[in-house]
């Protein structure tokens, strides 16, 4: 019986559709590559190169390869530790903006072979490929179109040179999963040399349909990764989240509308939703970094997401029908922190505890229609097998089925997962879920856009013994792959550390009741340090680490770095900038507000009121979801009587668009300052500078 129905179910999604009386595919349908690509769910990309070393997000293009020679570097401990985390496969990043060939590329000399690492003869990709093949993980590579070291970029002859080096990726390293290309293009750099700034109009200069039809050519199964596809889109933004509804197709905006979208091109109007109906095929990727940057800051070590977070956002991307893509940091010896290890650990075996069993297994099913009536081929049946193409259909007509499940005993879950037959294109809009607890039915849930995957996470708990699905929004009959009920175990979640304006620290865990225990000298707290049972004052600021234990677990650590308290600071020039966003709110501890200047240069001098011994610098650009007015280049200048200054440092806030997080500035030595003047060299766009929060962190 089971085998008929997986057959049958298989052919009915393949054969022409009349020989079965099949339903008419919907709208936009996937690829054979977009459909092993969502079935993957998740991976992870690797960043590891020059920035490693400099500590910097992205290189400039003039660092010395020798900078890279790792004594330990291990690529199937970081495979490994992906696959732990359920991760089924990993994007190398191959070359990044720096321009530094992670392999040794015939196409120029700033490579792995002017390395000392393995006296120059070592390949990085050869290696990753080898971890992926004993760890059956797949492999996908990361070329950056954008590069900040070749003296041809910006001119027609490195289109052919990134085109060469794609050809030895794609060549010579197996089979891919996907062909990653990232949307940064343009702007500074060292270019052989010259050191300028270049500009390329990103719509028309890397000749993208070319490049495609050759990826396509000797990579047939990659699904190919830009902003704007032409496989998969990005989502829009860093931080590992779709749209609460997804689509997996997307029409981009005019001015593309009508051809095949380029890469790069409507990057920031992307938004997280996708288009209803859209003309392709484009599902969102999310991708975020399991640390707040994408190369490793050894500042950032206390700042790994912890299972909960991963979670959390797990469940607003692959439950949402998109790909969660999930940043890997090799630290500067070549492998994975052991808090970043752990952290993948935990949640992969949150993820395994949860969906290795499916409640709903055993239930009998009944629909208020069946295509055909045909139970074997379109009956519910269907919902419960392993197969993501056997399914549930309704005749044409029926497009607000009922589906009831009776349970063979009261059952426990917290989470609910739909799937629909995707080679049929996506076709439910909204349906709504009740539960037969304590005697009668409840609604428990409500969701838009099902697609490859729906998981809904219940805020409690429920106990019933029958579950209703109505499918209450689709344009034609339905075609559901997959139901299912499962129990996700509750994580003792690390606690939230606050500071007040004033400096006073709160700890809150969740669930209510475990016991919080901290540690203020950087050391790990564990149930010996001190116990905390109410707010306390650290004006000074400070590293304040906590963790919550109760009778069955132990949190991961929390972590806060706060920096002194700014109720005595005062702003000293600009005095006032308009009535909505003044000065003063960069100021007033408040990440919610942002000050913005009326014109550029922008500057604040800062008084902190009395001298102090400061380390580092800090930086929150707004986080209204606009980014004019965000600082890309800055100067910042310390004094200790607003006379004499001294210039303290200078740089670039890399990536600061896509990944809108506080920067932190740390000085070369520690300087003795009361003031402090913050100058935007360089905005992103707008007429003057804006800032969420400016902090200093002491010695
Ligand atoms: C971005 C790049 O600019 C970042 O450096 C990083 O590689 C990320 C995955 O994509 O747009």
């Amino acid at each position: 019986m089971k085998k008929w129905i997986f057959l049958s179910g298989l052919m009915a999604g393949m054969l022409p559709c009349s020989a079965q009386n099949a339903p008419q595919p919907y709208g936009a349908l996937p690829t054979q590559a977009q459909l092993d690509w969502h079935e993957m769910e998740m991976y992870c990309i690797i960043h590891y190169s020059v920035d490693t070393y400099t500590d910097r997000e992205w290189g400039y293009g003039d660092e010395d390869p020798a900078l890279i020679n790792p004594a330990r570097f291990d690529a199937h401990q970081i495979v490994a530790a992906a696959k732990a985390g359920g991760f089924k496969g990993v994007v190398v990043v191959a070359k990044h903006h720096d321009g530094l060939c992670l392999w040794p590329t015939e196409t120029t000399a700033h490579s792995i072979r002017k390395s000392p690492w393995k006296n120059g003869k070592g390949d990085m990709i050869q290696e990753y490929r080898e971890a992926c093949d004993q760890l059956d993980m797949k492999l996908g590579l990361y070329c950056s179109p954008w590069d900040r070291n070749s003296a041809y970029y910006g001119k027609p002859e490195y289109v052919d040179l990134y085109r060469r080096q794609l050809k030895e990726l794609y060549t010579n390293y197996g089979k891919l999963f996907i062909s990653w290309h990232d949307g940064a293009n343009g702007g500074d750099g060292y270019y052989g040399g010259s050191r300028e700034t270049r500009k390329i109009d990103r719509s028309s200069y890397y000749g993208w349909e070319t490049t495609w039809a050759l990826i396509r050519n000797i990579q047939p199964g990659a699904a190919i990764f830009g902003d704007v596809g032409p496989d998969v889109r990005w989502v829009g933004n860093e931080e590992g989240h779709a749209g609460e509804t997804c689509w997996a197709t997307y029409e981009p905006q005019a001015p593309e509308q009508g051809r095949l979208p380029s890469n790069g091109f409507t990057k920031y109007q992307l938004g997280t939703e996708g288009t209803r109906n859209g003309k392709y095929w484009m599902p969102a990727e999310c991708d975020v970094s399991l640390r707040p940057g994408w190369f490793y800051h050894a500042r950032e070590n206390s700042r790994v997401k912890t299972p909960d977070e991963l979670l959390d956002l797990y469940y607003k991307s692959v439950g949402r029908g998109a790909n969660l893509d999930l940043g890997l940091s090799p630290n500067p010896d070549g492998q994975l922190d052991p808090e970043d290890v752990a952290s993948l650990q935990q949640f992969g075996y949150v993820l395994h505890q949860t969906f290795s069993k499916n409640l709903a297994a055993g239930a009998s099913l009944s629909a208020s229609n069946t295509r055909g009536n045909n139970l074997s081929l379109y009956g519910p049946e269907n919902l419960l097998d392993d197969d993501r193409y056997s399914y549930w259909a309704t005749d044409d007509q029926v497009t607000n089925p009922e589906l009831t499940l009776t349970l063979p005993t009261e059952t426990t879950f917290n989470v609910i997962r739909l799937r629909e037959n995707i080679r049929l294109g996506q076709r439910i809009e909204a349906f709504t879920i009740e539960a037969f607890t304590g005697g009668k039915w409840e609604k428990i849930a409500a969701a838009t856009s099902i697609g490859a995957n729906r998981l809904i996470r219940l805020q409690h708990s429920v106990t019933a013994s029958g579950i209703r699905l109505t499918i209450t929004q689709s344009p034609v009959a339905v075609a559901l792959s997959d139901f299912g009920l499962y129990h996700e175990p509750e994580l003792l979640r690390k606690p939230v550390i606050t500071r007040s304006s004033e400096g006073k620290i709160s700890i809150t865990s969740s669930p209510k009741g475990s016991k919080i225990y901290y540690t203020l000298d950087g050391s790990p707290p564990t149930p010996s340090s001190s116990h905390y049972r109410t707010p306390f004052r650290l004006p000074e600021g400070g590293l304040v680490k906590a963790l919550a234990v109760d009778e069955r677990q132990q949190s991961q650590t929390a972590s806060l770095q706060a920096g002194p308290v700014k109720t005595a600071w005062k702003m000293v020039q600009p005095k006032y900038q308009g009535k909505k966003n003044p000065a003063e709110y960069a100021i007033d501890d408040r990440p919610e507000t942002f000050c913005q200047a009326s014109s550029m240069p922008s500057e604040m001098v800062i008084d902190m009121g009395r001298k102090q011994n400061i380390k580092a610098f800090t930086y929150l650009p707004r986080q209204d979801g606009d980014n004019s007015g965000t600082v890309t280049h800055y100067r910042i200048e310390t004094s200790e009587d607003s006379v004499q200054w001294q210039e303290t440092a200078d740089g670039e806030f890399s990536n600061i668009k896509a990944n809108p997080v506080e920067q932190v500035v740390i000085f070369q030595k520690p300087a003795s300052a009361r003031f402090i003047r913050f100058k935007a060299t360089e905005i992103l766009s707008g007429s003057g500078m804006t800032a969420a929060e400016i902090g200093v962190l002491l010695k």
